[in-house]
């Protein structure tokens, strides 16, 4: 994003997508945080939309494989929306989750957005998990494992959103930080080409190259793109805030780093904040390390002057 930009900060109090209670209740916990001000102290214009609260959606059938699908569907729907809107106006849509079926939505309104200008849109999945099952493949139902493969178009779904509104093209998803991948979506993520840095390449290439290899890409292409952080991303030591806490995840610095690099990329359109349960939070630690990491992103800097002195 620019310096001095418009953010849009949209709470999406979304947990049906999870299988457990508790999301919902991360975008107060993100706000008690000290998002606004935090993104105001940098200098960002802040519009703060409040909670997306839609009635169900009940044109939408019950489906076995996709479990409270008329909630997260609406949720969706609303998303979509109030994301595309945001960015049309010019400013950073911030997704203040809420699970991560949201970014089913999210992404889709930047997707819309994206053809809008002409330009291809890429996603950085920031996750533990693939999140690239279908209500066929899903071994829980639950939809926040299902969001890549709903905006890549290579899920079957019921109709949430039209059938041909713009899909993200799998070649141009990055994954980083995953370490639990299901059977069926080690199949699809090989067939679609997703590129996925797993904690293995991490450890043994290091955060910042594989960032800049991204980042390469999405200069080539001129494109927008969309960060989607999942707070199970990080390792549970650091982050324990969240229902499916997978060991050896990124560092505390690996995040900063790649949050870091991706302001002074100043390719960044939306940002998905994602997967916050504070009932399963140690006093706020998880809420205040995303908002720290928000901050990175929009160009908090450890000093005032280049990182590495000529
Ligand atoms: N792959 C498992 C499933 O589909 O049920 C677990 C998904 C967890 C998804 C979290 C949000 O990243
Ligand atoms: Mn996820
Ligand atoms: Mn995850
Ligand atoms: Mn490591």
């Amino acid at each position: 994003m620019q310096d001095n930009a418009s953010v849009t900060l949209i709470g999406v109090p979304l947990e049906e997508g999870s299988g457990r209670g508790g999301c919902s209740m991360g975008p107060a916990a993100l706000r008690i945080a000290g998002i606004a001000a935090t993104l105001t102290e940098l200098g960002y214009r802040i519009t703060d939309r409040g909670d997306l609260r839609p009635a169900p959606a009940e044109d939408l059938a019950p489906m076995a494989g996709a479990k409270n699908l008329q909630t997260v569907g609406a949720f969706c729907r609303a998303i979509e929306q109030a994301t595309f809107e945001a960015a049309a106006q010019g400013s950073v849509p911030v997704l203040l989750g809420g699970d991560h079926s949201l970014s089913m939505g999210s992404v889709s309104g930047m997707a819309r957005y994206a053809r809008t200008l002409g330009r291809p849109l890429f996603v950085l999945w920031l996750d533990a998990h693939a999140d690239f099952n279908s209500p066929e493949t899903s071994p829980s139902g639950n939809m926040h494992g299902m969001p890549v493969a709903y905006f890549c178009g290579q899920a079957e779904f019921a109709p949430i959103l039209d059938a041909a509104r713009p899909l993200v093209d799998t070649t141009r998803v990055y994954q980083v930080g995953i370490r639990s991948v299901d059977v069926e979506e080690r199949r699809l993520i090989a067939k679609h080409n997703v590129t996925v840095f797993d904690m293995r390449a991490i450890d043994e290439e290091g955060i910042g190259s594989i960032v800049r290899r991204i980042l390469s890409h999405v200069e080539n292409e001129d494109g927008l793109l969309h960060v989607s952080l999942d707070v199970d991303f990080l390792d549970p030591d650091v982050a324990p805030g969240v229902g499916t806490t997978v060991p050896g995840g990124a560092t505390f610095r690996e995040a900063h780093l790649i949050m870091e690099m991706l302001h002074d990329s100043k390719r960044v359109s939306a940002l998905d904040i994602v997967e916050l349960n504070p009932f399963l939070d140690d006093r706020g630690r998880s809420a205040r390390i995303m908002v720290d990491l928000a901050s990175s992103l929009f160009g908090k800097k450890i000093l005032d002057r280049p990182t590495r002195p000529a």
